[in-house]
């Protein structure tokens, strides 16, 4: 039974292609260094991306946590975002893995200010944490996306000061399509970089991590103590190397339909779309009045459409792959049949 999903773009199935790479891959032990395709993928990524090398993960949430554990040290402070995924959706993974606390900032709907940055920096005392990394996300989670002077900005801060800067690039291909510019002239502002194939891109499994050849060979060693040492993962990267050569210029169709969604709910008067943040292919809205939300989801699901319930009052529908534009007309007419 097809449901039209737009719960997020984690949801998108594997494309034929990626299907037909994944029973024609030739594999090896990766632990061993024995697999073809995983060396096929790390090193296209690690070219896509304008790094010196990559390494398989298996999620994007392993990705960031492995950067952090690669960077610092027990004990040291992090600055990221408060609305940030390291901060708020990885289960508090920071601290059990890295051993590290997290210092937040406040982005305004997921854009960094410099200046904060800079003043969170700890200085030199007997008291203080070290500050042993920076971490910035773009895309952002709020659906927003950080131009590329900025990204410089707080690069140069964070290297001044001596601190390294990871950046949460999950949407990086996103990022890249809303600024048009190359994915390389954003990652350039970051000494590493976590990218992931299984959104918008589509892949069924697995993220990247990408760096100097000195970090990753670290972050290999980091990935075997967290239990990501995969055997036979050439089976995963196959469909990475589709997700990498052939669905980044279609993230655009999904950034388009996100805009005709928001178009489209904006005519409800009972709807304000957060039209701020509206950069790549999520539509975040509240309703103006009391609506009840298990009622509206199960009506939503009734009629083939899944959604996610409200965080803070805030829905957000994801545009992906598998949502196309007569979906998005389908969706509007539900609600509209719902609302009124
Ligand atoms: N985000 C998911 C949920 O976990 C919230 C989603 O549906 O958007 N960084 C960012 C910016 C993300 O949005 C996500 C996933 C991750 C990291 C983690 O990736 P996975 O799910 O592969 O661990």
């Amino acid at each position: 039974m097809r449901y039209v999903d737009i719960r997020s773009d984690t949801v998108t199935l594997p494309t034929q292609k990626m299907r037909e790479a994944i029973f024609n891959a030739e594999v090896g032990d990766d632990v061993y260094g024995d697999d073809p395709t995983v060396k096929r993928l790390e090193a296209l990524a690690a070219q896509k991306i304008g790094k010196e090398d990559a390494l398989l993960v298996p999620s994007g949430t392993f990705g960031n946590e492995l950067a952090l554990l690669t960077h610092t040290m027990r004990g040291d402070e992090v600055i990221v975002d408060d609305y940030s995924h390291i901060m708020i959706h990885e289960v508090g993974a920071s601290s059990v893995i890295a051993g590290v606390q997290l210092r937040a900032f406040r982005s305004k709907n997921g854009h960094p200010d410099p200046e904060e940055i800079t003043s969170l920096i700890r200085s030199e005392d007997l008291h203080f944490p070290r500050t042993g990394l920076i971490c910035l996300e773009n895309a952002h989670g709020m659906g927003t996306v950080t131009d590329v002077k900025t990204m410089k900005d707080i690069h140069e801060i964070a290297h001044s000061n001596g601190i390294p800067l990871h950046l949460d690039g999950a949407r990086i291909f996103n990022a890249a399509c809303t600024l048009k510019v190359d994915v390389k002239e954003i990652a350039q502002y970051a000494d590493s970089i976590m990218f992931c194939l299984s959104k918008g891109l589509s892949a069924p499994i697995g993220s990247m991590l990408a760096g100097t050849k000195e970090f990753i060979e670290k972050a290999r060693k980091g990935r075997k103590l967290m239990g990501g040492g995969m055997r036979q993962a050439g089976i995963i990267a196959a469909a990475g190397i589709v997700a990498l050569e052939e669905m980044i210029p279609r993230l655009a169709e999904d950034h388009e339909n996100a805009k005709i969604l928001a178009k489209g709910l904006e005519k409800f008067n009972s709807i304000e779309v957060l039209a701020d943040r509206l950069d790549i292919n999520m539509v975040f809205f509240r309703f103006k009045k009391h609506v009840d939300e298990k009622a509206f989801i199960s009506y939503m699901l009734e009629n083939k459409i899944k959604i996610n319930p409200p965080d803070y009052g805030e829905y957000r529908f994801v545009t992906n792959k598998d949502v196309s534009s007569e979906d998005v007309k389908y969706i509007l007419t539900t609600m509209r049949t719902y609302l009124s």
